[in-house]
């Protein structure tokens, strides 16, 4: 039977304050790298990394996977309906103080279940989203982003803005109507589209050019409706190439980026970029990263990582150094993130299930972040790479470089100088070398 409803509960008893203990503790319970008001470059640590705990993987999340059952069970899961839902509110708040995590992001339906009919559905998530505006209230933790789950539900079988069936597109509408409310009510600094099942199987009962274009107009109706309410966080939009559908339309960031610019909403949106997706799309992390800066689109990370051996979305606890460090490296060179934060999209293994598991995972990523933004904080202050990309290009500083950069070249000028120029010499990209120097910086820093 499950037991009514009690806010009275400590969830995370054995776990204390987690408190930074510096690299030679042997706590498990202790950050060993990052301290969050150490200053680094003029910003503390804190600031720099504004991590974010992902609620769906961690309070919601049990472990199931294609081949078995729930293997986690948590010390709220006694409770059900909605009164799982507030101890899962209350857990949730408890870990964000036990962590100091500044914010937390979710999905409308991790937070509050469905109920049987839209009407329903949206009263459960008012009582939630009241408490959580409770907590809120009497706490420092802030609301990185929300999202519309609009891929589990069978209604979003065949899409949702981009679903063959207007019924959907309007349901997904009022869904996200919703959400946007939800964002103005907590203060969310951002709000995330991430388009689960925007995407098709197959060509042959596909309207490609319609669902892209649906896609566009429901993306113009969100920016209407926030201007509408005065809602005005950040938009963003989170890339995947692949699952659940085989072909997503938000590939990776330069496809993306192309949508956004070819229906003219480039000035609205920007890119929440996932470490996993991005190896999924078959880049690395910097390379989404680097794409989105270029462009001005950089908005906000999930921070986890893949496993190149499986190939799939693992969305594992970040702790691959070189990742890391390459993504604060692009983050610091772009100014920060703005509105946008580093969240933990990543949940424990199917292993790991006891709920300690949860505050270790979260150590050993943010841990892995505060040294990878050490360590990129010094690359570029020794402008290590910063001077050799400098240099492999000082071609077009000068000379017919500078022609061509200044847009005075053309194939006629262009023709006369290589008809003259007798030698090209090129000179060595020096790889190894620089790779050699990464590693010094990772282990010395
Ligand atoms: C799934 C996505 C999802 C988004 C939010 O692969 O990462 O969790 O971040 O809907
Ligand atoms: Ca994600
Ligand atoms: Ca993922």
């Amino acid at each position: 039977m499950a037991q009514s409803y009690s806010s009275s509960v400590n969830y995370f008893e054995s776990v204390n304050k987690v408190v930074y203990e510096g690299k030679d503790s042997t706590n498990p319970l202790a950050f060993k790298y990052y301290n969050s008001q150490e200053v680094i470059g003029g910003k503390t640590m804190k600031e720099h990394l504004r991590f974010s705990i992902a609620y769906w993987h961690t309070f919601t999340a049990d472990g199931t996977d294609v081949f078995g059952a729930a293997t986690m069970q948590r010390p709220w899961d006694h409770y059900k309906g909605m009164d799982l839902a507030k101890a899962r509110v209350d857990a949730a708040f408890e870990m964000f103080e036990k962590l100091d995590a500044p914010f937390f992001a979710f999905h409308d339906r991790d937070v509050a279940p469905e109920g049987s009919t839209l009407k329903e559905t949206n009263q459960n998530l008012d009582i939630i989203v009241g408490m959580i505006k409770e907590y809120m209230r009497n706490s420092n933790v802030k609301l990185l982003w929300n999202t519309a789950n609009m891929f589990t539900n069978p209604r979003f079988v065949h899409g949702a803005a981009t679903s063959c069936n207007a019924d959907v597109f309007a349901y997904a509408a009022a869904q996200v109507k919703k959400g946007l409310e939800t964002a103005k009510e907590l203060g969310a600094e951002n709000y995330v589209f991430w388009g689960g099942r925007e995407g098709y199987e197959t060509l042959l009962n596909t309207d490609l050019k319609l669902e892209l274009d649906n896609l566009a107009r429901f993306m113009h109706m969100a920016v209407d409706y926030a201007k509408e309410i005065g809602y005005t966080g950040q938009f963003l939009i989170e890339p995947k190439p692949k699952e659940p559908t085989t072909h997503q339309y938000d590939t990776d960031a330069a496809t993306t980026i192309a949508f956004l610019k070819q229906y003219g909403l480039d000035n609205h949106f920007k890119l929440n970029l996932e470490a996993n997706h991005a190896t999924l799309a078959g880049h690395t992390f910097e390379h989404e990263l680097r794409m989105a800066r270029v462009h001005g689109l950089l908005g906000s990370v999930d921070a986890n990582q893949g496993d190149p051996l499986l190939g799939w979305d693992t969305d594992e606890f970040p702790t691959d150094l070189y990742s890391t460090t390459l993504a604060m490296y692009e983050i610091l060179q772009n100014g920060g993130l703005g509105s946008g934060g580093l969240n933990f999209d990543a949940k424990v293994r199917r292993s790991s299930f006891e709920p300690d598991d949860l505050i270790y995972s979260h150590v050993a990523g943010m841990d892995a972040f505060a040294r990878g933004l050490r360590v990129a904080h010094k690359l570029i202050e020794d402008r290590v790479f910063d001077d050799v990309i400098q240099h492999r290009y000082r071609s077009f500083t000068e000379g017919i470089g500078l022609e061509i950069t200044e847009g005075r070249a053309n194939f006629h000028t262009l023709e006369q100088y290589a008809l003259n120029n007798k030698a090209i010499k090129n000179e060595s990209g020096r790889q190894e070398r620089l790779k050699a120097i990464l590693n010094q910086y990772i282990l010395e820093v």
